[in-house]
Parts: structure tokens; sequence; C-alpha cells
């Protein structure tokens, strides 16, 4: 079969909570301490597969991490019950749901040895999410352990931070040819860090085998970060030949279209000026933070985006311009996906994007709809109805916060995970 993009979404875990654990990250801080709703937000999730699927395109997914990380929390020489707040919290977060985050993934058709390569992410910069890599291998390992397809690295090593795919972009004719690999990295955020360091991103380039012909590395704008674009894919996002770009996402945006279109003579750069869509605005409104996908048969590319951006005036203003002027994005899919955005998550946050043939990965990975069917029946019956922050040490939580995610991988057959 043919290299097709598979979009793998990360289910929402069962300890789903807001403690504000990410400086820079506007809708992290402004949330903290409110209550979370775990069963709705997974089931939010569960609804946005299954409406990818709808659209013909293929899904996979990600299992939640085994959480509170007690082999994390034991290397601090602490546990659930005697660790200061912040560590509990840290080590109880549901972040692998943001499944753009666990690799940065280069497709068999730009590596020198044809294998799709996938190099899980360290993700330093923030204490949550720098635990999150050992059960995300693990993952990576099962899901693509045909060595004939795929190679699957361990993260770069400190002190080098990598955000895996959320500061990686990819433009190509079609999915399956050889491709531009752009690398998106941070030098400065003003008052917040620049995650993704770009060393870790040569790292990855030299691991993936790449054609340095077919690489650029491009650095991300200080005020977008300062404006609480922590990662690149909440101002900018490519498919195929088109680069959809809020105008203040790279430090150098004339130089960084300059090499693109060196590179690529045909690319179709979409940019966003800052007098329609404020950096705010688009902070808030997750605009870019879309999957933009090319429909099958045809069908011309259309965005998932948040419900939070068909609310925002000057957004979709935009959008309903665009569409009705022909522009390369032809058809525009709110999805709700509050409970993740209420931690600055949006739909392309959620996914790991994956050009492979399907039937090369295990298909116990793969969604379809009975799956989604029982897994719904797991969430709704296992999954915590709300979470407060106080309850984070609570046992009673962490034991069911622990039966949930071991009855989801029993229904998918996943029980080796455990
Ligand atoms: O790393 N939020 C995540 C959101 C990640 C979004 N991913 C992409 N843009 N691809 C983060 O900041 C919040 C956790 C908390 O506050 O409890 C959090 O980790």
């Amino acid at each position: 079969m043919a290299l097709v993009e598979i979009n793998f979404d990360g289910i929402i875990g069962p300890s789903h909570n807001y403690a504000g654990l990410s400086p820079g990250n506007i809708a992290s801080a402004s949330n903290a301490g409110a209550v979370s709703q775990p069963r709705a937000a997974a089931l939010q999730g569960i609804e946005k597969m299954r409406a990818n699927l709808r659209l013909s395109l293929a899904q996979g997914f990600f299992m939640p991490l085994d959480r509170p990380n007690k082999a994390w929390l034991a290397g601090l020489a602490t546990d659930m019950a005697s660790a200061e707040p912040h560590i509990r919290a840290a080590a109880f977060s549901a972040s692998a749901m943001w499944a753009a985050n666990a690799a940065t993934v280069s497709p068999a058709p730009d590596t020198a040895d044809g294998k799709c390569h996938l190099s899980a992410a360290n993700l330093l910069t923030m204490a949550h999410r720098s635990h999150e890599w050992p059960g995300t291998l693990a993952q990576l390992k099962l899901a693509f352990a045909d060595e004939r397809h795929f190679a699957v690295h361990g993260p770069v090593p400190p002190p080098y931070g990598d955000e895996g795919a959320a500061n990686f972009m990819r433009l190509c004719a079609s999915h399956g040819e050889a491709g531009l690999e752009i690398f998106v990295y941070g030098k400065s955020g003003g008052p917040f860090p620049a995650r993704q360091h770009i060393e870790s991103s040569k790292a990855i380039a030299r691991a993936h085998r790449l054609d340095p012909q077919r690489t650029l590395f491009v650095q991300q704008s200080e005020v977008a970060i300062a404006a609480g674009a922590f990662h690149n894919d909440v101002v900018a996002v490519a498919n195929e030949r088109v680069l959809f770009t809020h105008e203040q996402a790279f430090e150098e945006p004339e130089a960084a279209y300059a090499a693109i279109r060196a590179k690529m003579p045909e690319a179709e750069i979409v940019i966003v000026p800052a007098d329609r869509v404020s950096l705010a605005d688009a902070v808030q409104s997750y605009l870019f933070n879309a999957q933009i996908v090319t429909l099958p048969d045809g069908g011309g590319m259309a965005l998932i985006l948040p419900t939070e951006a068909q609310s925002n005036p000057n957004v979709w203003g935009w959008l309903e311009e665009h569409v009705a002027g022909n522009g390369p994005i032809r058809r525009l899919v709110p999805v709700d996906v509050r409970q993740s955005m209420a931690n600055g998550g949006g739909p392309a946050c959620l996914r790991l994007r994956v050009v492979a043939d399907p039937a090369t990965i295990d298909p116990r990975f793969i969604a379809e709809e009975a799956k989604l069917d029982r897994m719904a029946e797991v969430i709704a019956t296992h999954w915590p109805d709300s979470i407060a922050p106080g309850q984070l040490g609570d046992v009673a939580l962490v034991e069911q916060v622990q039966k949930a995610r071991a009855a989801l991988l029993s229904a998918c057959d996943l029980d080796e995970l455990l």
C-alpha cells in the first residue's frame, strides 16, 4: 500500500488536571487551580478521532502513561504521600496526551536508509514533561517495531531541549514523496523559556540521516514565544506544499520564506497578517494549532481546528475570507477539545503525524469505530469525573487512575505496557 499520513492521537489520561505547570503556556497558567473533567476530556479526544475517521483519514492512538510516575518520584527520593505539591503534580500530570511532543518523525522518502525514523523527545524544559520519554519510547518501540520499515531512537541527551514534532514541519509535493524538513528552534522567549534547542534539532537531522539539501533550521521568533507561542505549532503548520503561518512566527520571516522557496519553489506560503489576527488572537484561538489535512479523493485541504477559533471573530473572519477566496484550505472543521485547550493543547498538539504504510504498524495502535466504542466505554466507566487540585495526593484517586489505565490497556490488548 502507498504511504499515507496517519495521525496518532494521545488518549487523554485519567489524571488530567490543571496544575499550572507550564510557564509560558498562557492557558495552563490561567487555568491553574481549576477543576478538571478527565472523563469529558478523554471523550472529547475520542470524538475528535471519530471525526477524522469520518473524513476517511487514517487514525492511530497512543495510550496514557502510568501516572503517578513512581519511578520518577523514587529518583527524587520521595513518593506521592510525602512529595511537595509541585513535585506531586509533576508526577501526576497527564501531559503525554499531547502526542505532537512525543517524537520527531522523518518519513521514509526523506531518509538515506529508506526507513521512517522516529526520535522520542526529551521534553526536558518542563519538569512534568521531562519524565514522559521512557513511557513514550516503550510505546513507539512497540507500535513501530518492524525494523524493515522503522528506526526508533531514544531522546537527545541533556542539556539540549527537544519538544518533538511541535517544532518541526514538513513540506512535500505529496506525503509519499521526498520532502523538505524544517526544524524550528528557539533562542529566547523574553520572559518565557525557548524549549527547542538548535543542537537537538541538528542531532535529530543527523540521526534520521536526512539530506542537508532538503533540511532547514529556522529560528522561532522571540516575540511569538513571549506572546505565549511556547511551541512553533501555535503559530505555524504545514501540509504537503502549503505552509500556513502567522506573520510573526519566525525571527527572520523573509529569510525563512526565501530559504524555503529556494529549496522548494512550488511551496505555497499562506501568511496571516498581524493586523488581521494579532499574536494574542492566534494564541487565544489556536488558529494555527489546527490539523491541516489533505482530504482523500481530491477534496483539497481541511483545517481541523478548535471551536475557540470559531468563536474569535478576527480569526473566523480571516478564515472565511480565505475559503471564499479560493485559498488552498477548502474546508473548516471545528472540534471541541476544550478540556485539553484549557491546558494549552489544541487539535494539532493532541496528534503525532506519521507517514507510513498502515500495514507495517502494530494494528493495536490503529483506530476504527468499533475500537473507539470500546475505548469510550472504558473511559465512561473508569475515568474520574473531576479532579480538583487539592485531590492529587488522594490515595483513592491514585488507585482509580491506575485502575482506569489498566482497564484501557486491557481493552486494547496492550497489557504489556502496564
Ligand atoms: O507542554 N501543557 C502542554 C501543552 C502542549 C501543547 N503541545 C503542542 N503545542 N504541540 C505544555 O505546555 C500543561 C500542564 C499543566 O499545567 O498541568 C501542559 O503541560
